[in-house]
């Protein structure tokens, strides 16, 4: 059926909409009782459950662009009668049809607004790092793969000095070098690994990152913040697990999991039948990380997160190649609406 509604969409831009006589038939064939829309909400009460969801979001934005498209057309056996409304000053003006909102835009802003709900303030940082604030800092030894040529955009200066960020972790650096305690921030932004670009790979990609320095943080304090979060963004009845894992900058680490909210943890293809969908990484705040920055760590403790703002929208909006949200192919982009 998603199929079929994409090709209707794609139809609806080779109609001709010039004439009343036109835009009536149109809407007789698409609107009217017994047209496309009716036939195919019809069709909709038969979809199996774990289908609705996507094929109804489909199906709610068909019907609006079919009603755009008959809203936003214009004709010419109209124009006498145009003219002379151009004439009446009181004639509300015409609205101009607006762009929308890129996925991960949407998404992003999403994210931040939750966190900023319980006290988190944004930070921003330089996309070309030096070697201290993307590796050093974050006790990246010297022999990680990440340091390497292949894993990293190096920019051609003398001892591989500078590069392009890996992770949104340096923005985090500067902020614990320059602030006072406690500190509660959240950094979005592009980063970028040497990668071939795929479906499944991409040689940038976004991150948010979220971390919390203050005395007695601890891994409850993470974890609550987590489940708190993944509720807001998925829904109330989603629960998270943390299992354990290994990032430099955090120990303990762990990587989170949502429970599927389409299967209800059930089990369906989209969690590939474990009921446990990945949706970030975390951890306490390696010692190390806290004395590099020029803080007490027998003082303060903290946590952190990171999450790939794809990886959520690709959860959340059920699209499968990464190269998409870097295409500006309209047929996609005019899909996401506020
Ligand atoms: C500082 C100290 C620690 C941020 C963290 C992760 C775990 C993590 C990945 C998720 C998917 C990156 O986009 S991804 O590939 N991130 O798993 N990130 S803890 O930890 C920090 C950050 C800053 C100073």
């Amino acid at each position: 059926m998603l199929k079929k509604i994409d090709r209707i969409r794609l139809e609806l831009a080779n109609e001709v909409l010039n004439s009343s006589a036109s835009r009536e038939d149109y809407r007789v064939r698409y609107l009217g009782s017994k047209g496309l829309l009716k036939e195919l909400y019809q069709e909709f009460k038969s979809v199996a459950s774990e289908e609705k969801r996507e094929i109804g979001l489909a199906l709610n934005q068909l019907k609006q662009a079919i009603e755009e498209r008959l809203e936003t057309a214009g004709t010419n056996d109209e124009a006498p009668k145009q003219q002379k409304e151009i004439n009446d000053v009181t004639r509300p003006a015409s609205t101009e049809t607006v762009g929308t909102l890129h996925p991960l835009h949407l998404i992003t802003q999403e994210i931040i607004s939750i966190f900023e709900r319980i006290g988190f303030t944004q930070s921003e940082g330089p996309e070309i790092e030096d070697d201290w604030h993307n590796f050093s800092a974050l006790n990246f030894p010297a022999d990680h793969p990440a340091r390497d040529m292949q894993d990293t955009f190096f920019l051609d200066t003398p001892f591989n000095q500078f590069s392009l960020r890996t992770h949104t972790s340096s923005v985090q650096v500067r902020v614990m070098e320059s602030s006072t305690m406690p500190v509660r921030t959240i950094s979005a932004g592009r980063v970028y690994r040497n990668e071939a670009i795929s479906a499944r790979a991409h040689c940038f990609f976004h991150q948010i990152e979220g971390l919390y320095i203050d005395e007695e943080v601890t891994m409850a304090d993470l974890k609550q913040t987590l489940d708190y979060f993944a509720k807001a963004l998925f829904g109330p009845e989603v629960h998270i697990r943390l299992r354990p894992s290994y990032f430099p900058f955090t120990e303990p680490s762990a990587e989170v999991d949502v429970s599927c909210s389409l299967c209800q943890g059930s089990g369906c293809n989209v969690c590939k039948y474990t009921g446990w969908l990945e949706i970030l990484g975390c951890g306490m705040v390696d010692p190390n990380v806290l004395s590099s920055c020029g803080i007490d760590a027998k003082k303060y403790t903290g946590f952190a997160f990171g999450m790939g703002v794809e990886r959520i929208a690709q959860l959340k909006y059920r699209v499968n190649d990464l190269r998409l949200y870097s295409e500006n192919d309209l047929r996609f982009l005019q899909q996401f609406h506020l």
